[in-house]
């Protein structure tokens, strides 16, 4: 670990000798760095010019944030390191070789706009070529993807096989998925000081300090959040002195709005990134000359003294006083770059004001991928023949062992595949492992088991206990082309998570209009009948993902569903949300031999799994048995004939299969686990009212939870979730209807 800290007060301080102690900066390189710090000043004016005008829709400043942004992009390097920077970091963009043409393109929200087609606002940057990760909103969520980025590298780096496009005939993500990575290459992300609160922050640094990752955090500490001053933010006011007990690190506290000493920063924060020595935090005082946004006045919060304060620092002024100073420009060179950078402006704005906005019917691209059907018959493939070798049948297997047993196959044939999560992997301390003195965990509930023994634990390994990290450095990884499938331990502590899935996993694709993706796959244990279970280890709660556009979301009842729909899971080129239930991980119903490592279901193909001709009942998970359970009952009885059909996947769903069920039953009972006002089954029966109408001879009914959290005790349990009897009863009533 080492620590720079800069005194603000040299380098542009004066003109004093001490101005050049820090530099490094070349003339040549000065000019340009004054050069483009301004072209980012004038950018914002312009922008601001152009929102008033009402020609564009919204404006972000990088305003006061110049110099550390410049003197970023000219330590790293474009195209070769990976950058994930926030909405102050116009600068660095421009830096890294973005045009002010491309800025404005975004602005107008032009179909061209490289950086999302018109999808994002502006200062939202996404550059593909020059690694410029796709932003969001959101503070503090590029954070953790960032730091999976970093691993991503790292892990190519040491394993460039894993790199190489997928053998001839093999239909998957990779083949879509182009790898680059370099030995030494460094991963930058940006954030505010405000910013710093968010957890995620801190799962970040505790992530790259445990990894040693090759990642430099740079803080832009304006001493806002919005109106919320630092000291109200920061404990003790110094993020620099809360974060200084992190190991590992390499610390740099500087004045940020000086180019020079803020260059030197990031050379030693670099160097020490690509020697491997572990990652980099430079904290950077900057200004903020500018309200927070075009919606905030400062003036509300922040009184003129301290406004004039800050001018005092400005970055751009200080710097070109620096240069006449030193005779690296005089007045004429200071106003001729001006001018120039003036009509190069000019020029852009006048293109960008021509540039045509996307088609109204081009919205629905890239919400997927446009390259891996997964409803296609790529996915449809036979399971392997049951007999084993000395002709015998196989033994059926539980789901847990077949989900196991894909999971090796897939680690098998593919060395992009990497698993982590909560107690994953075999046993941490690996010593106890090769003494063969423990036998391994292997999961909570033994999903896992042995994968790490055999890949090694730089493939299955346990994460620290912190749901929006497993998913965020998921995310950042399959952005560099990895496969994570990673494992939340129960759906009830997805929430955490909840940011990184909603926000920035499903939205990557859509919003950088197909320049980056990230097809991860999330396991997770769900569901209740449980007897014990209580609330929170027995939620459902599925719609809320299906309700996000851009994720698959996967629900088996039985082992060979399990195997074949994680196998698309795992070779599609979408994020898959892979809900397992608990109770059916090692129940007797639907257990099956393993169907081979080639065995795979296309998404959105229901299952009919007892065919009638009276009644269509459509569900999925833990209620399909259930449902059999009184269908056969029902049909024993009195003859009445139930079409059961387990959609088997939520996203996308089998309308075809159940269009055609109806149309022959003209009967619709939907049933599902998940707690009913609002849940899964209400789309499907609304589906159903809407477009069957004319088929239907009784109501949709729906079967469902007791709108009520699951309790411990199980006869409040059995009440609370939807019984055979239930399902019996109401099946019962609606073919008599
Ligand atoms: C998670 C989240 N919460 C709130 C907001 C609204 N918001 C946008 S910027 C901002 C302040 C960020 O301050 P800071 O991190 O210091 O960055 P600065 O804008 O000062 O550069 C807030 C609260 C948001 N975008 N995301
Ligand atoms: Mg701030």
């Amino acid at each position: 670990m080492a620590t720079t800290k800069t005194d603000p007060k040299l380098a542009l301080a004066n003109g004093t000798k001490k101005s050049r102690v820090q530099d490094g900066l070349s003339r040549e390189q000065l000019i340009q760095a004054y050069r483009l710090m301004y072209m980012s000043r004038r950018i914002d004016d312009r922008e601001i010019l152009l929102k008033r005008q009402q020609k564009i829709y919204f404006q972000m400043s990088g305003a006061g944030h110049e110099a550390i942004g410049v003197a970023a992009g000219l330590a790293l390097r474009s195209e070769y390191d990976w950058f994930y920077p926030y909405y102050r970091d116009r600068a660095i963009c421009l830096a890294l070789g973005v045009e002010p043409y491309q800025m404005f393109l975004q602005g107008v929200g032009a179909a061209d706009d490289p950086s999302s087609g018109g999808r994002q606002m502006p200062s939202h940057w996404s550059y593909p070529s020059m690694h410029i990760v796709t932003q969001s909103s959101p503070t503090g969520s590029q954070i953790l993807q960032a730091v999976g980025c970093a691993e991503g590298g790292r892990y190519f780096a040491r394993r460039p096989k894993a790199a190489e496009l997928p053998p001839a005939g093999a239909t998957d993500y990779r083949r879509f998925k182009n790898v680059s990575f370099q030995n030494d290459e460094v991963t930058y992300v940006s954030l505010g000081d405000g910013t710093s609160s968010e957890g995620e922050f801190w799962e970040a640094m505790n992530a790259a300090a445990l990894g040693k990752l090759p990642i430099i955090f740079c803080v832009q500490d304006n001493g806002y959040a919005i109106s919320v001053p630092v000291e109200v933010q920061t404990a003790g006011g110094s993020i620099s002195r809360l974060v200084s007990g992190f190991p590992n690190f390499h610390f740099e506290e500087v004045d940020g709005t000086d180019p020079m000493a803020s260059y030197a920063a990031f050379q030693r924060a670099s160097r020490y990134c690509r020697q491997g020595l572990g990652p980099a935090f430079v904290h950077a005082h900057v200004i903020r000359p500018y309200s927070h946004s075009l919606s905030d006045d400062e003036r509300l919060y922040r009184p003129e003294s301290e406004r004039e304060r800050d001018a005092q620092r400005d970055p751009v002024t200080r710097t070109q006083m620096y240069l006449l100073r030193e005779g690296i420009l005089d007045d004429k060179g200071i106003n001729r770059l001006e001018k120039e950078v003036e009509a190069e402006l000019q020029a852009a704005v006048d293109r960008a004001l021509e540039a045509l906005p996307p088609a109204p019917e081009s919205v629905t691209k890239f919400i997927y991928s446009p390259d891996v059907d997964v409803t296609s018959s790529i996915f449809d493939t036979p399971p392997a023949s049951e007999a084993t070798s000395d002709g015998k049948k196989a033994t059926p297997k539980t789901m847990a062992d077949l989900i196991n047993a894909t999971l090796r196959d897939e680690m098998k044939r593919d060395e992009r595949v990497v698993i982590f999560g909560e107690d994953v992997a075999d046993c941490s301390r690996e010593e106890y492992l090769r003494q063969k003195l423990v036998k391994g965990k292997g999961g909570v509930f033994k999903l896992t088991f042995g994968l790490q023994c055999e890949f090694g634990n730089d493939r299955v390994f346990n994460s620290p206990l912190a749901e929006a990290a497993i998913v965020g450095r998921a995310t950042g990884m399959a952005t560099r082309g990895l496969k994570p499938v990673v494992e939340i331990q129960f759906f009830d502590y997805i929430w955490p998570a909840m940011m990184q899935i909603r926000d920035e996993l499903t939205t990557i694709r859509w919003r950088s209009n197909n320049g980056f993706s990230c097809p991860v796959v999330i396991r997770v244990a769900i569901g209740g009948y449980l007897t014990g279970g209580a609330i929170y280890h027995s939620q459902c709660g599925e719609s809320i993902f299906t309700h996000i556009p851009g994720l698959r979301v996967v629900f088996p009842s039985n082992a060979l569903d399990a195997a074949g729909l994680l196998r698309t899971a795992i070779r599609c080129d979408d994020p898959v949300l892979f809900l397992e239930h608990k109770r059916l991980y090692r129940e007797s119903y639907g257990r099956a031999a393993y169907p081979g490592p080639e065995y795979m279901i296309p998404f959105g193909k229901a299952k009919i799994v007892h065919p009638g001709t009276d009644l269509t009942v459509i569900t999925y998970g833990a209620v399909v048995p259930r449902a059999l359970q009184a269908a056969q009952k029902l049909e024993r009885e009195q003859g009445t004939k139930v079409e059961l059909i387990d959609l088997r996947t939520l996203n996308p769903f089998d309308w075809e299969t159940i269009a055609a069920s109806v149309a022959k039953t003209n009967r619709a009972l939907v049933a599902y686990e998940d707690t009913l006002s609002w849940g899964y089954g209400a789309e499907i029966a609304a589906r159903i009212a809407d477009q069957l109408f004319d088929q239907l001879d009784a109501p949709v009914r729906r079967v469902a939870a007791k709108d009520v959290f699951v309790a411990y005790q199980p006869i409040l349990e059995d009440a609370i979730l939807p019984q055979p009897n239930d399902l019996y009863l109401a099946m019962k009533e609606l073919a008599a209807y």
